[in-house]
């Protein structure tokens, strides 16, 4: 009866999947959750501590969790990691200079025990502006493939337009179609 009464209320969508959303400073993790919030580009500041916002979507229920991305506020970001499923990456993609400073602070987080068994969804941000690097780029240069632990997913996008946003939360809706 309890796993009956547990599959209803998933099926009307009451279950909520936490969602952090984590990368550097600048590279448009804001503007992606608004996007998914009320598919608007809002005007941001650099995040002190966290935006959360609930998102529903396909009759699914998520808690984004917005971090700022600034150095002295990374350290914090594993405080937020307590039941954690999915794991939102975005990266700038013309920020070639700090990609690995990003792939850095991915390995730190991938090492952490709360997040053993998330999905992380890469977002290739900023795929507008030019000399932008590619997905396959990224992946590389973040050596994606060296990732056996967790799932994961790259996918290019645009915060501005809403290009490839819902392509990446479609692919967390196959992941959470899995459990
Ligand atoms: N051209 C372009 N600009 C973008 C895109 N996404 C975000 N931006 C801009 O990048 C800047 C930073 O965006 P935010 O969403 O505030 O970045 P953030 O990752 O939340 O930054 P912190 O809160 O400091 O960690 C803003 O001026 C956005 O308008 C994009 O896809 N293309
Ligand atoms: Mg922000």
């Amino acid at each position: 009866m309890g796993l009956l009464l547990s599959k209803l209320w998933n099926f009307f969508g009451n279950e909520e999947h936490k969602i952090v959303i984590v990368g550097l400073d600048n590279a448009g993790k804001t503007t992606i959750l608004y996007q998914f919030l009320m598919n608007e580009v809002v005007h941001t500041s650099p995040t002190i501590g966290s935006n959360v916002e609930e998102v529903m979507w396909k009759n699914i229920h998520f808690i984004m969790w917005d971090l700022g991305g600034q150095q002295s506020l990374r350290a914090a970001w594993s405080t937020y990691y307590t039941n954690t499923e999915f794991v939102i990456l975005v990266v700038d993609s013309t920020d070639r200079e700090r990609l690995a400073v990003t792939r850095e602070e991915l390995y730190r987080m991938l090492a952490n025990e709360e997040l053993a068994s998330a999905a992380v969804l890469i977002f290739a941000n900023k795929q507008d502006l030019k000399g932008s690097m590619s997905a396959a780029e990224i992946s590389k240069q973040l050596d994606l493939t060296s990732i056996k632990k967790n799932q994961w997913h790259i996918q290019s996008c645009c915060a501005l337009t809403g290009e490839g946003l819902y392509q990446g939360l479609e692919w967390i809706c196959s992941q959470l179609k899995k459990k």
